[in-house]
C-alpha cells in the first residue's frame, strides 16, 4: 500500500505532538510546520522520524511553498494562537493569526492545485453563552463566543465550510472540547494545577494551590482520544461539515473537582486559595457537549478515564518540575 503524507499545521504544539506520534504508529510519512524560534521540546523525542518545514501560517507565501513541496493527502490544522485569555490582551493578533492563517492554508491548497482532506480544529469556545437548555450542546446550537478566541474559532469554522460549498474542498472542522494530558501547556487549568501539586511535592512552592473559577464545568477528553478522533474526522467524516469531539455527561468536571482528583493523587497536605487574577472578563459556566453525531459517523469512542488523564499528566510534571 502506498504510504500517506500527513502534514500538520503547528506540530511542536501540544495536540500536534500527539497527533504525530499516532500518525508515526499509523506509518504516515508525516510533515509538520515549525517557526524558526519555535520550543521543539514537545517532539524532541520523535524529530528523526519527523519531516519538519519552517512555515508561518500568517504568510501566503509561506503556505503555498509549504502545499507545492509536501503535496499532503491529509491536512491537521492545528497552528493557531490557542490560548483563551491571551486573546483578551491582543484580540488583533488572535484574530490574524487563528483566520488569516486559516484563510492562508485553504487559499494555499487552491493555489498549489492539491486535493487533501483537511482538518481543521475548531473548538467549543465557539459555543460560548449556552442555555441550561442547550446542554448538552449539540452542533446546530447557536454559536455565541465569549471571547476574542472564541470568535477566531467561528470565523475558522465557517470559512472552511464555505471553501468547501463554494470550492469543493474537502474540509472537515473538529469543535473540540476541553483535551488534557501529559505535554498540556501550564497555562491551561488541569496542567497548572499539576505542576503546582509536583512543584508542592518537590518543595519546591508554599503548599498553597492558587485557583480561579472553581464553579465552572467543563467536558474533558485525553488528548490521546482526541488526536484519535481527528485522524478519523480526515478518513471518514462527511466534507464540509462540523463535529463535536467530546466526552458528554461522563466526562463533564467542575474545576473543583479537578482539583480534588489532583490532591487525591498526592500525599502532601495542600491548602486552596482564590487568585483573582485568574478570573476571565466573561466566563462560560458550562460547557457539555454531545458527540453523538460524530460517533454515528465514525465509531470513535474515549478510552482513556479521566483519572487516568491526570495521574499521567501529574506524573509528566513530576518528571519535568
Ligand atoms: O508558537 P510556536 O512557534 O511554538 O508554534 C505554535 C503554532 N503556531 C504557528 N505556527 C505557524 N505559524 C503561526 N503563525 C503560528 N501560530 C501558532 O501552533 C504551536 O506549535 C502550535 C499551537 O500549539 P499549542 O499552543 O500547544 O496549541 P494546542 O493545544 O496544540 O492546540 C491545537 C489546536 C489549536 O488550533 C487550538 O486553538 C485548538 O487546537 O484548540
Amino acid at each position: 500500500m502506498e504510504t500517506k503524507k500527513a502534514l500538520i499545521t503547528g506540530i511542536a504544539g501540544f495536540v500536534g505532538s500527539h497527533l504525530a506520534e499516532l500518525l508515526l504508529q499509523k506509518k504516515f510519512e508525516v510533515y509538520g510546520t515549525a517557526r524558526y524560534r519555535s520550543k521543539l521540546d514537545n517532539i524532541s523525542h520523535i524529530q528523526k522520524d519527523l519531516n519538519l518545514v519552517s512555515a508561518d501560517i500568517t504568510d501566503l507565501k509561506s503556505m503555498v511553498d509549504l502545499m507545492k513541496t509536501v503535496k499532503p493527502d491529509y491536512i491537521f490544522h492545528l497552528a493557531a494562537q490557542s490560548f483563551v485569555p491571551q486573546s483578551w490582551t491582543a484580540p488583533q493578533d488572535t484574530l490574524n493569526n487563528n483566520i488569516i492563517g486559516n484563510c492562508n492554508v485553504l487559499e494555499a491548497v487552491r493555489i498549489a492545485g492539491i486535493d487533501p482532506v483537511m482538518q481543521i480544529a475548531g473548538s467549543s469556545e465557539e459555543y460560548g453563552l449556552v442555555l441550561p437548555n442547550e446542554v448538552p450542546i449539540k452542533e446546530t446550537n447557536p454559536l455565541r463566543p465569549l471571547s476574542p478566541y472564541g470568535v477566531s474559532k467561528v470565523a475558522q469554522d465557517l470559512l472552511s465550510q464555505q471553501y468547501f460549498r463554494s470550492y469543493g474542498m474537502k474540509t472537515v472542522i473538529t469543535r473540540a472540547f476541553n483535551h488534557t494530558g501529559p505535554r498540556r501547556g501550564e497555562v491551561f487549568v488541569t496542567s497548572n494545577f499539576a505542576k503546582q501539586v509536583a512543584m508542592i511535592e518537590k518543595g519546591a512552592q508554599e503548599p498553597i494551590i492558587y485557583h480561579g473559577n472553581l464553579e465552572a464545568k467543563r467536558d474533558f477528553t485525553d488528548v490521546r482520544d482526541t488526536v484519535k478522533a481527528y485522524l478519523l474526522a480526515v478518513q471518514k467524516g462527511v466534507h464540509g461539515e462540523a463535529y463535536n469531539i467530546c466526552s458528554g455527561k461522563n466526562g463533564t468536571y467542575s474545576v473543583q473537582q479537578v482539583v480534588d482528583i489532583l490532591l487525591s493523587l498526592s500525599k502532601t497536605e495542600i491548602e486552596l486559595k482564590n487568585d483573582p487574577a485568574r478570573m476571565r472578563p466573561s466566563d462560560v459556566q458550562i460547557l457539555e457537549g454531545s458527540c453523538e453525531k460524530f460517533k454515528k459517523q465514525t465509531g470513535w469512542q474515549p478510552t482513556i478515564k479521566f483519572k487516568k488523564t491526570m495521574q499521567d499528566l501529574l506524573d509528566y510534571w513530576r518528571e519535568k518540575a
